[in-house]
């Protein structure tokens, strides 16, 4: 592979960027609901308007391209083509997709296409949603849908997003929607995703020729907080929730050894062979590691647990450490022999426009330069990466801390919508233009 063929992107999701919910025929999702719910989110907004990108997605495709990303990464709404999840699709949700999908070819940005990225459709959460083993089924049928429509231009797609972070916080530990907090149901909703997902690949794989599919996994290492034993079996517990349990039996085709008992009387003849579907590169999103600890609060017996005193982080103690990043990489690429495609990466910094309206955001820059290098140490090292994804291009919804975090390159006003890029957004168009200059 050349430095031309490396794909430079940004990533971006659908209730995080998008707005209109109520607007042409969108359907309720499980995150409108937890917006409405005391405590859902941390600040009682909701992504009722978010960036407001289902007007102005023009605007949007043109920051990219004086980016100058060579491809996007977003996700389609489920609720917004199929209002109730399954049954009749939502024309003009369709057609929203469809212009913004023309204008980024038009742009010459290759569109990522996800499938999932976490609105599940309220209707079919209240039929169990992700505990009932139909949803795999709903989802494939979403996903025959989706790839039906826009194969033609897309080609690649994406079956999830971080599964581990909506099953864990949605089913187990109540910091996402749909905020259940059992064992059971948290299993179920492991079991029936990594279904759905070796569905759907089968799904894009016959409808869509020479589609290229992936999907994205949220792998971090998970330390025991202070090298303490007591910490010890709860990090290793965590570590199989958050690490193993979809990519081992998605590409290895096995549950790690602490899940596979517990999950066994949900699993059927023939499952494996169901969820393990070839898969053409593996998406990591990364951030930084994960400390744990023993914490009888949470129904795994595992809480987060803190970085050791004075460890750099970029807001709500997510530590920066450059090096587990670059060791990531070159686990995976070991572990699962794919190629690999980074599909985030990115900081929280809190920079706001100063009186010449410009947004300097230097620690989010720094970041971004440790981050690279350290993925090119890992390619040195042997791993096969073919993409970097910025999360992200916007500051946006952050689930649910609503809109504190900033992840963005580009500045959102929220009272006026007005877009500004970041030094880092200049930043990062410097840097590809550089790259793709390389031999
Ligand atoms: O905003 C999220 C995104 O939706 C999933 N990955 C992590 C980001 C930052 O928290």
């Amino acid at each position: 592979m050349t430095a031309r063929d490396f794909v430079w992107g940004v990533s971006t999701a659908a209730y995080q960027i998008e707005g209109a919910v109520a607007e042409d025929g969108r359907g309720p999702s499980i995150w409108d609901t937890r917006c409405r719910t005391k405590g859902g989110v941390s600040d009682g907004s909701s992504g009722d308007v978010a960036c407001d990108h289902y007007h102005r997605w023009r605007e949007d495709v043109a920051l990219l391209r004086a980016i100058g990303v060579g491809a996007y990464r977003f996700s389609v709404g489920w609720p917004r083509v199929l209002p109730r999840g399954r049954g009749a699709a939502n024309e003009a949700g369709l057609a929203f997709y469809d212009r913004l999908i023309d204008a980024l070819l038009e742009a010459g940005i290759e569109p990522w296409l996800t499938l999932y990225h976490w609105d599940l459709p309220q209707a079919l959460d209240d039929l169990g949603g992700w505990t009932s083993r139909d949803c795999a089924g709903w989802f494939a049928d979403y996903a025959a849908l989706v790839a039906g429509r826009y194969g033609d231009r897309v080609k690649r797609f994406i079956t999830f997003n971080e599964f581990s972070v909506f099953t864990l916080f949605g089913y187990a530990i109540p910091w996402a929607a749909p905020g259940v907090t059992d064992r059971a149901a948290h299993l179920k909703a492991v079991h029936h995703v990594n279904l759905a997902h070796g569905a759907a690949v089968d799904v894009v794989r016959a409808l869509v020729p020479g589609a290229s599919i992936g999907a994205i996994h949220n792998r971090q290492i998970v330390i025991p907080e202070g090298d303490l034993e007591e910490n010890r079996e709860p990090a290793a517990l965590l570590d199989e929730h958050w690490n193993l349990v979809f990519p081992d039996p998605q590409i290895l085709g096995f549950y790690p050894p602490r899940t596979a008992a517990a999950i066994e009387p949900y699993v059927k003849a023939g499952d494996m062979a169901r969820i393990r579907r070839p898969v053409d590169w593996f998406g990591l999103n990364h951030y930084g590691p994960i400390f744990a600890k023993a914490d009888p609060n949470f129904v795994w017996g595992y809480g987060w647990g803190s970085p050791p005193e004075g460890s750099p982080d970029h807001g709500f103690g997510w530590p920066i450490f450059p090096e587990a990043f670059r060791d990531e990489l070159t686990l995976i690429a070991r572990r699962y022999r794919l190629p690999i495609v980074v599909t985030e990466n990115g900081c929280n910094t809190d920079d706001a426009p100063d009186a010449n309206g410009e947004v300097h955001d230097p620690r989010r820059i720094l970041y971004l330069k440790l981050y690279v290098q350290a993925m090119r140490d890992a390619m040195a090292a042997g791993a096969d990466v073919r993409g970097y994804f910025l999360w992200s291009l916007l500051d946006c919804f952050e689930w649910g801390n609503g809109y504190g975090p900033k992840f963005g390159i580009v500045h959102v006003d929220r009272e006026t919508q007005k877009r500004t890029l970041k030094d880092s957004a200049r930043w990062y168009a410097e840097m590809i233009r550089t790259a793709r200059k390389d031999p």
